[in-house]
This record gives structure tokens, sequence and C-alpha cells, in this order.
């Protein structure tokens, strides 16, 4: 099934209700542009669980505190923008995944309830699970990841790729040109490799018409918009209805 998903930059408790209540099927919250510490995020993530939404949490590097710090509060995936080598992908899997996929830290956190679900008691079962659960989602947004994403998509401990096609075609020098033929070319390459090793490839779209192409494509999950571009947009509307209603 194609799924749908939103970037959180409001990040407050009563939007990821709301946003829950909404059917989407996950939310990333972004801390590469967002103002969010660890400990807010965690607070996100309770109001997301409480209604069974999926967060990922976007993460500003691939160093090893930014990695684990979102993991040990409960991120069900990181998404990692800005990558520039196959190098950058192997170092963020290796601090994202346990043995024998990576060598991530291991430590009663949040995720584990502080170890009460059996986390030392049964510690190959909890290693596995915690890399079944958590997925690491490199971003293809400039030349360098395009140039080589045959190699990312197939790395071990990749589970899927998230293009961010603002970022991809400023670096490709057409800028936001969402319909210029090369960039729907790297768009059907980074799918193409998604798919021949089997993972999924998500894409930003900030309104449904770039949807329905990334759709058309082969992409397999929108990311769309905004929690706060649709808010924004919503009550713009609403305004614009009610003037025209000619009372004022
Ligand atoms: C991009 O389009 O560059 C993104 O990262 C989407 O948020
Ligand atoms: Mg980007």
């Amino acid at each position: 099934m194609k799924t749908i998903g939103t970037f959180m930059e409001l990040g407050s408790a009563n939007v990821m209700e709301c946003l829950a209540a909404s059917g989407l099927d996950y939310v990333i919250l972004d801390t590469e542009h967002g103002p969010f510490s660890p400990e807010g995020a965690a607070d996100l993530l309770r109001a997301a669980e409480n209604r069974g939404l999926t967060v990922y949490v976007r993460i500003g590097s691939v160093q090893r505190p930014d990695v684990l710090r979102m993991l040990d509060v409960g991120a069900r995936g990181l998404v990692v923008p800005n990558i520039r080598s196959v190098q950058q992908v192997r170092e963020l899997v290796d601090h994202a995944k346990f043995p024998p996929l990576g060598r991530r830290g291991y430590c009663p956190t949040r995720t584990s309830a502080w170890g009460a679900d059996g986390w030392a008691a049964d510690a190959a079962a909890y290693m596995e699970e915690c890399n079944r659960r958590v997925r690491v989602i490199p971003q293809c947004e400039t030349c360098e990841a395009l140039e080589h994403i045959e190699e990312i998509a197939a790395l071990p401990g990749v589970d899927a790729v998230f293009i961010g096609p603002c970022d991809l075609s400023i670096d490709m020098g057409i800028p936001l040109q969402f319909e210029n033929p090369q960039l729907i070319s790297a768009v059907r390459r980074v799918i193409a490799a998604c798919h021949a090793n089997g993972k999924e490839c998500l894409i930003f779209a900030g309104n449904l018409k770039d949807a329905a192409k990334w759709l058309d494509l082969g992409a397999d999950s929108i990311a769309y918009s905004l929690d706060a571009a649709l808010l924004t947009a919503a009550f713009r509307k609403t305004v614009e209805d009610f003037r025209a209603l000619g009372g004022a």
C-alpha cells in the first residue's frame, strides 16, 4: 500500500494528536530545520504512541550522538539529509543498527522501557527486534548521493531512501523545477535503485499534483508538505472564503 506522511515543524503534542487523528501513516519530526531537543522529541513521541502514530525523526547529521539520542528516545526511524558519500551511509548504519548490521550502543533507555521489557533477559532478541523496528532512511538530495544511489540502496541496514526533490533540484542547478526532465530521470533512477533492492522509496511533495507525479513514477510513499504550511493554507483559504461572503 502507498503511504502518506508529513513533516512536523510545529512541535506541539496537541498538533501531534491532531495529525494522528487525521489518519496519516507517519510523521517525520524535523530536527534538521526545526528547533527540537531530544527531551522535546520524547514528549512528542509519547503523544504519537498514545494514538498509534509512527514517528520518524529527521536528524541533523550522521554523528553517533545525533543518531543514538533520537533512537534512544523512541524514534521508529531516522531520515538523514545531505548525504554525500557511501561512507556516510555506512557510518549511519553502524551507529543505528546492532550487530550484525552495525555497532549501535546498548543501554536501557526509553525505547526498552528502561530495561523493563526484557532488554537484558534476551539481548539477542532485543537487538534483532530493534534492527527490524528502526528504519534507516538516508536522503538522496545531492548529486553525490545520486551518483552512488545504486550502492547506497544496496547497503545492508538501509531500509529505504527518501528523495528530497527541493535540495536535489537545487544541487543539480535546476532549482525547484519539478517538471524538468533531468529531475524526473533522477527520481526514476532512485526509485529503480530502491526497488532493485526490495526497498521503499519515499519522496517529498508540496502539493497533490507533484504527489500524483511521483506516485506515477513508482514512489512508495509521499511525505506531504509540513504541518505549519498546511495549517496556514487551510486558514488562508477559510479567510478568503469568508471575505468572499461579502460581509467584510
Ligand atoms: C527536500 O525536498 O530537499 C527535502 O528535504 C524535503 O523536506
Ligand atoms: Mg532537503
